[in-house]
């Protein structure tokens, strides 16, 4: 995945700036917590306003089924209806790329979806995937996000869905 790196560097950055504001708010006295708390509501400074998805946008799983039973590589295939999809990095109305959620629950919405094992993201702008998972059940979800890794205002998001792997 080419947009890992720069990825890393600034889910890192956000964390930091995150972990800065909490450690300060820590430090200080209650009123100065409620002040900064205060300053926080009247100048959201590290977070911005969420990318709108357009009403009745959604994505689905067009393969796998609710329920199927798989062999590894698994065949992982992505529908989405209402938007576009569109590389990360690449700032169109009503676009985003898609996200795979395995075995975890949807992530911070008002955050950039991590990097991990449990999500991956398809920066390329790619629909479809081939994935190697252990024997057993397992849990997969779409989630959207936009030019910058952060789901929609409302998310786009599939219902998950449960496979099991033979
Ligand atoms: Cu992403």
């Amino acid at each position: 995945m080419r947009e890992m790196r720069p990825l890393s560097i600034f889910v890192g950055l956000t964390a930091c700036l995150l972990a800065g504001a909490c450690a300060k708010q820590d430090a200080g006295s209650d009123e100065a917590g409620a002040a900064a708390e205060a300053a926080a509501d009247a100048q959201p400074a590290t977070l911005r306003a969420p990318t709108p998805s357009p009403a009745g946008a959604r994505v689905f799983f067009i393969t796998p089924a609710d329920g199927a039973t798989v062999s590894s590589p698994i065949r992982i295939e992505f529908g989405i209806e209402g938007m576009s999809v569109a590389p990360a990095g690449t700032e169109t109305e009503h676009s985003g790329h898609h996200h795979l959620l395995i075995d975890t629950g949807v992530p911070p919405l008002d955050l950039p979806i991590p990097a991990d094992a449990n999500h991956i993201h398809f920066g390329d702008g790619s629909t479809a995937t081939e994935l190697s998972l252990a024997p057993g059940e397992h849990t997969l979800q779409l989630l959207l996000a936009d030019y910058a890794h952060f789901p929609h205002d409302p998310p786009v998001m599939s219902q998950p869905i449960t496979i099991s792997v033979e």
